[in-house]
């Protein structure tokens, strides 16, 4: 090895060794909704009246005070125990359950999900009724056929959940869109997801999120939930 050769190998070693490879992950959200470690609730965009009569207010006021401040407070908890890990962003820790201590992932699993999946929830709900853009009429339309065929679609797939879950609309790392639902508090941003990318839409189809004012009739509060989806934040998202 004559040595123009020779500094050029130690040249690329030096650089190599100095350039360490990222950790892969399938894809990056698009999205940084919660911030980080320590997690707090976040108030509602509205009062816990304004979607009446679709969601009555004391459902939200569980909702968001008992159920989503559960999520909160469970998650810190869980990462109490996890210093090395509390300068990640929620979604980072959502996208990298696989790469957490088994004793903490369950719990991350379930109350990160919890935490993520209401903080994205509460915005694309709106007070006032919304007539979807031309625009997003049209995406959405020539991904699912029209717009009255997706809304079939969606509220199906939402009637599909068996027991607890989400039904979601989610921007997949090659820019298409489609619908998927998951069990419990998982999403789309985790390695588990059936589908993994970006949500744009997610609905709370758990019974916490109806039962007491429509009690086992899901049907009436997915057809509810759809007279007072935010478009303009759906579109917000879609980019
Ligand atoms: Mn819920």
């Amino acid at each position: 090895m004559d040595r123009r050769t020779f500094l050029a190998a130690l040249g690329a070693l030096a650089v190599g060794a100095w350039r360490r490879p990222a950790p892969r992950l399938p894809f990056q959200p698009e999205l940084n909704l919660a911030g980080r470690y320590p997690f707090s609730l976040p108030d509602l965009p509205y009062p816990y009246e304004a979607l009446e009569p679709a969601i009555d207010a004391a459902t939200m006021k569980v909702h968001h005070q008992g159920h989503h401040a559960g999520y909160v407070n469970n998650l810190n908890r869980a990462l109490e125990a996890l210093p090395e890990w509390q300068s990640e962003s929620l979604e980072g820790l959502l996208t990298k359950l696989d790469k957490l201590p088994a004793a903490q992932r369950t719990a991350i699993r379930n109350n990160g999900g919890g935490h993520w999946n209401h903080t994205f929830f509460w915005p694309l709900l709106a007070p006032k009724p919304q007539e979807p853009s031309p625009a997003l009429q049209k995406r959405i339309s020539d991904t699912f056929g029209s717009w009255t065929a997706f809304r079939g679609q969606l509220l199906d797939a939402g009637m599909r959940v068996f027991g607890s879950g989400w039904v979601w609309i989610v921007k997949t790392p090659n820019d298409q869109l489609q619908i998927t639902t998951t069990p419990n508090q998982d999403n789309p941003l985790m390695p588990y997801a059936e589908v993994q990318g970006t949500p744009v839409l997610g609905i709370d189809v758990w019974e916490h999120a109806y039962y007491l004012k429509y009690q086992n009739r899901r049907a009436e509060y997915l057809a509810a939930v759809w007279q007072i989806l935010n478009w303009q934040k759906v579109e917000q998202l879609l980019g």
